[in-house]
């Protein structure tokens, strides 16, 4: 209901009468006058007149369904979200829904205290500057090729990022750069059986407004955000349903024809290490290698002394890459 009022005061350049409110949707003018107190609260700014009724001055920076459906041109992709202002971490609550959990739900939050990156470490997200989401989907497909939804999530970001006039890079397997630092990290985790994902989780975080001051000292060196980056306030709303719209464009097409290739490709092309000599991490070595390729299936090939090898995203980590 509360939804509803909101649009009708987004429709009107005008003031709305309560009664006219009350006429359309059947409630209460007592019931309307809640509802407008909540929006009030969540910072929307309304103007109300006895005798003329009530004005939407102006909306909040927040990443509601309310002020991202306006954006969005999916068909099941965020047609559903769970909107926190904060959160221990997005992923982490997509990954304890039941296995039922709707295709296409969106799990929001302003902040998160305990954001997740890969391998156990931490993801920075302070409140009201970024986008901290999870995105849930039920891919017919077999847990090996989960990996695959990673490309297809950081294609449909590149595609997202790249007019901003910026210079975009895809670090394999995870990683969005700008500049040469990073500025958004996906995190893809699965609930699943030996041969079946239950569900899949698309964790993305992406630096959208935080200032210098929003990183520690480490990740200075390292981290970087759309607005350090352009100079300018990004409006998150848009940008986080342009992102849901091309990956449901991108996730579409691939379960369509399960042709991974145009995507690798955008990652190939715009990719922060191919050519170059990086530092390896696994579990139990260390060593630096030159990258050569992404193959088809998505593993990085590299050079190891001369002996070319496959890497699987899930156990490795690249370092020394950013300059
Ligand atoms: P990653 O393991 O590749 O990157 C984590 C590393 O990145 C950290 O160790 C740190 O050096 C650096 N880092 C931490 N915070 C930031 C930041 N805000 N910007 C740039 N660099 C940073 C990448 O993991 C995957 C991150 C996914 C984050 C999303 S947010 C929504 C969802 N929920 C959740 O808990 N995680 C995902």
């Amino acid at each position: 209901m509360k939804s509803k009022i909101l649009n009708i005061l987004k429709s009107s350049h005008t003031y709305v009468s309560g009664e006219d409110i009350s006429k359309i949707l059947g409630i209460s003018r007592a019931a309307i006058w809640k509802h407008i107190n909540q929006l009030k609260k969540e910072g929307y700014i309304i103007d109300s007149l006895t005798k003329s009724g009530y004005k939407l001055i102006s909306s909040p920076d927040i990443l509601s369904l309310d002020e991202i459906n306006p954006y969005l041109n999916t068909k099941f992709i965020g047609r559903n979200i769970l909107y926190f202002q904060s959160i221990d971490s997005t992923n982490s609550y997509a990954k304890s829904l039941s296995t039922d959990c709707i295709d296409g739900l969106v799990i929001i939050s302003e902040e998160q205290t305990k954001g997740r990156g890969r391998l156990g470490r931490t993801w920075i997200s302070p409140k009201g500057k970024g986008i901290w989401m999870s995105i849930v989907l039920h891919p017919n497909l077999p847990p090996s090729e989960a990996h695959k939804l990673t490309i297809i999530a950081a294609s449909s970001i590149y595609a997202t990022l790249s007019p901003f006039n910026v210079d975009v890079k895809i670090k394999w397997p995870n990683d969005i750069l700008i500049n040469g630092k990073k500025i958004c990290g996906i995190l893809t985790e699965m609930n699943a059986e030996l041969n079946h994902i239950n569900y899949l989780v698309i964790g993305i975080g992406i630096n959208v407004n935080l200032e210098l001051e929003d990183f520690n000292e480490d990740l200075k060196q390292i981290a970087t955000s759309l607005r350090i980056e352009t100079g300018n306030l990004i409006d998150r709303k848009k940008l986080t349903a342009e992102i849901l719209n091309n990956l449901e464009k991108f996730y579409i097409d691939y379960l369509s024809y399960k042709n991974i290739a145009p995507y690798l490709e955008i990652v190939r092309k715009n990719s922060a290490i191919i050519g170059k000599d990086v530092e390896i991490i696994k579990p139990n070595e260390k060593f630096i290698a030159r990258v050569v390729d992404i193959d088809e299936d998505g593993q990085l090939i590299i050079d190891k002394n001369g002996n070319l090898e496959k890497l699987l995203s899930g156990e490795v980590s690249l370092h020394n890459t950013y300059k």
